[in-house]
């Protein structure tokens, strides 16, 4: 569906790399809209909530430490196939197993600095944006050249 959405977000090693603006521009390019944007320090609680469906996993309180470490960019993105889409784009979990092109095998080497999330299916996605952000911080515009991205 067009209206589909995912939660991207440039965890703090991205932050603090300078590595924004290119990944922001990754997804610009690749012509899906931008519907939510903010810089924003994540509070041990929500990070915890996040990921919480790998809180058994050994390394899950250093993951927890690695993401409220610096501030975070928290991004809304829409568009047919975002979620699946934005995987691609983003790369495999450990980034020596991503491909060259993908955000992860372009700029980082281990999972547990791998620079950006992005949700794994349509209904993650719905539960993250939830999470991370709060009615009236989404804007509801649509991209002018919206007819020369989708038929
Ligand atoms: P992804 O971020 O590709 O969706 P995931 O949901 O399985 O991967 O795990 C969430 C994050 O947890 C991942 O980005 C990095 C960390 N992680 C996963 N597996 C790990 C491992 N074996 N060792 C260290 N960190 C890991
Ligand atoms: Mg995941």
């Amino acid at each position: 569906a067009a209206s589909e959405r995912s939660y991207i977000m440039i965890k703090p090693d991205g932050v603090q790399r300078g590595l924004v603006g290119d990944i922001i521009s990754r997804f610009e390019r690749k012509g899906f809209a931008l519907k939510g944007l903010k810089l924003f320090q994540t509070p041990q609680d929500l990070a915890e909530e996040h990921y919480s469906e790998l809180k058994e996993r050994p390394f899950f309180p250093a993951l927890v430490k690695y993401i409220v470490s610096g501030p975070v960019v928290c991004m809304v993105w829409e568009g047919p196939g975002v979620v699946a889409s934005a995987r691609k784009l983003i790369g495999a979990t450990n980034p020596l197993n991503a491909e060259p092109g993908t955000i992860r095998g372009d700029f980082a080497i281990v999972s547990g600095r791998n620079v950006v999330h992005g949700s794994d299916s349509p209904a993650n996605g719905e539960r993250e944006i939830a999470l991370w952000f709060k009615e009236g911080e989404l804007v509801d515009w649509e991209p002018t050249v919206l007819p020369w991205v989708l038929e």
